[in-house]
């Protein structure tokens, strides 16, 4: 279970990896496929792999608390020039940040390595999609949708105990329909659809969800969960975030899905070497 094939990648879980955030939506696009937007993504991913990144998360969704939906064409209109070119350019191992299937399909096509899907598959034909592209997927777990997810999220019980067993009964599903337990990957889901308290009890308890026996992804970078309980704006949660980072680590994660590379892979590099001296015979 170390290694997971993403497409023509081998990519390596025996340490932590970290992921780095390719946003090409409407804030930073126009309407996507301009060379000069294209180029300053390929530039961005550029650096981030200069820093350590392991994977480019391309996404053309914001799926921000209170976002709106996009339209599939706008999506690959934004993310297939992209991801193109970080593959055929850089050579790089690519996931795509999508729930809609006819982006998982294209993406796929033109030679990503892995699809991130924070609504777990749930989306029609997005399982058939998935399971029929042969990569590893990232299920995430989320209630509702993000234009509706804040909504005074609740749990009966345990947050983490409601998540784990979300994650197992969607990981089985997809088994079913031909997706191996093999190829999946798991994330809890940091704020989508759960208050601050609950954010902070699941990194608390993620040991949880590892107990489920996949690579577990993580996604806290700059998020709500770090500027209320610090009182920080999003361009001051840096400090607070590598904190959460290695938190996870700690607890297992073996993805960490950031905007600032370099910094993580210090964090985390400080913390796996830590790790590893004490579960030396
Ligand atoms: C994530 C994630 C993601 N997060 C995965 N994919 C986002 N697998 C996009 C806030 O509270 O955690 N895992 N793709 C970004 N979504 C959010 C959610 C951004 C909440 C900000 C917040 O500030």
């Amino acid at each position: 279970m170390t290694y997971l094939q993403c497409g023509r990648h081998r990519l390596d879980l025996s340490f932590p990896r970290v992921m780095g955030i390719l946003n090409v939506t409407p804030d930073s696009f126009s309407d996507g496929g301009h060379h000069r937007d294209v180029g300053e993504a390929v530039g961005h991913a550029e650096r981030m792999l200069a820093q350590g990144a392991a994977v480019i998360d391309v996404g053309g969704e914001s799926t921000r608390p209170g976002a709106e939906p996009v339209s599939e064409q706008q999506e690959l209109d934004r993310v297939l020039p992209v991801i193109e070119r970080l593959v055929q350019e850089l050579g790089a191992l690519v996931s795509v940040d999508t729930s809609t299937p006819q982006v998982m399909q294209e993406a796929a096509r033109v030679g990503a390595g892995m699809i991130n899907d924070v609504r777990g598959l749930r989306r029609e034909g997005a399982l058939n999609a998935a399971a029929s592209s042969g990569l590893p997927v990232c299920l995430m777990h989320m209630l509702g949708d993000p234009s509706n997810m804040q909504d005074a999220p609740r749990y009966d019980g345990p947050v983490e105990q409601a998540v784990a067993a979300f994650l197992e009964q969607r990981m089985t599903e997809c088994e079913a329909a031909g997706l191996a337990r093999e190829r999946v990957i798991l994330d809890p889901g940091f704020g989508f659809a759960k208050s601050v308290a609950h954010n902070l009890r699941l990194l608390n308890q993620l040991a949880e969800i590892e107990r489920l026996g996949r690579p577990l992804l993580v996604g806290m970078s700059r998020k709500s969960m770090i500027g209320q309980t610090l009182g920080r704006p999003v361009d001051e949660r840096l400090y607070g975030g590598l904190a959460l980072a290695v938190m996870a680590v700690e607890r297992g994660a073996k993805l960490i899905r950031v905007h600032d590379v370099q910094a993580h892979i210090d964090a985390i590099g400080m913390a796996w070497a830590v790790l590893e001296e004490g579960s030396r015979k």
